[in-house]
């Protein structure tokens, strides 16, 4: 179907069910909801048996474990963030339980959604120290999910419809983190998983600033004079991800008041198989339902030229 044609979005999003309030985006979230968060961790004991032993539940006390309490405490708030930027009520928008494993496998260089929860490894201890620990990873890994349930029919992992999931989730983890720190645009890093990787390879995994640079494997291209044919999601994802950030560079401010919601309002609006034009062409019409065709759909539009997709 047509991208952008916000009658058949908002058919979509009902006939899946979602009483997501678009209308009301933008509003800060008065109280919590019903219900609110509910969060449960699991330890895998460096098996690969999912979900593993329940090891705290929602209100339990924090365990000795720390590892344990990063999932919990930045699983919580994502889920903040998102009710009080969004009035999304949980990765379903329905109060969907958040689930989490940590120590899974061994000597595990990922973390990863499932489909139904977040898995975390601890990393080798060279590449990666852990991956909880990084509250945009814990915000990236939760947007999976949150993508799965609000893309009507949800954004193919592979080629630019994988970047772009990719993307979707380097967008929302990194204002999760900007939103907890209270950063404008400015004082943000804009980098992905600060503090997870060992030292010698590098600062973080990626760099929504400069893609590219972030560390010593990082071959994201941050326009698409360097689009790889056939790349990794994680590499071609550079160029979404750096058109976000001049985006907001140009809407300035807090990143998750304007150029965040701009973004969230797309992603009903995209389709599986979306190309990096089409979701350009959709973010163009979601500034413009949000703000009026002003300063801020020709920020959005020029980002995009920016990284060479228009
Ligand atoms: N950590 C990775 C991600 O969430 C796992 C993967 O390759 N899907 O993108
Ligand atoms: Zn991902």
């Amino acid at each position: 179907r047509k991208l952008g044609d916000l009658d058949t979005a908002l058919l979509s999003e009902r006939l899946r069910g979602q009483r997501l309030a678009f209308k009301e985006m933008g509003f800060a979230a008065v109280g919590v909801p019903a219900g609110g968060e509910r969060r449960t961790i699991y330890d895998a004991g460096h098996a690969t048996r999912l979900p593993g032993a329940l090891v705290r539940g929602e209100g339990g006390p924090r365990s000795k474990d720390e590892v344990v309490n990063q999932a919990y405490d930045s699983s919580g708030d994502t889920y903040d963030f998102y009710w009080k930027t969004f009035k999304r009520n949980s990765v379903d928008g329905r109060g969907m339980r958040l689930d989490s494993t940590v120590h899974y496998g061994t000597r595990f260089n990922n973390a990863f959604w499932n489909g139904r929860q977040m898995v975390y490894g601890d990393g080798d201890g060279q590449l990666f120290t852990g991956f909880a620990s990084a509250i945009d990873v814990v915000g990236h890994e939760l947007t999976h999910g949150v993508t799965q349930y609000t893309v009507p029919g949800g954004l193919t992992y592979d080629g630019q419809s994988g970047a772009l999931n990719e993307s979707i989730s380097d967008v929302f983890g990194t204002l999760v983190k900007q939103w907890k720190l209270g950063q404008d645009v400015n004082a943000a890093s804009w980098l992905i998983g600060e503090g997870i990787m060992g030292a010698k390879y590098g600062k973080a995994l990626r760099s929504m600033k400069a893609p590219g640079t972030a560390w010593t494997g990082d071959d994201q291209p941050g326009d698409m004079g360097g689009y790889v044919q056939d790349g990794d999601v994680h590499t071609n994802s550079g160029i979404p991800n750096h058109a976000f950030f001049l985006a907001a560079m140009a809407l300035g401010g807090h990143a998750w008041e304007k150029a965040g919601p701009i973004w969230y309002r797309t992603l009903p609006m995209l389709h599986p198989d979306a190309t990096f034009a089409e979701a350009a062409r959709a973010t163009i019409d979601a500034a413009g339902l949000l703000y009026g065709a002003g300063a801020e759909q020709a920020a959005v539009q020029a980002a995009w030229k920016g990284v060479k997709v228009l």
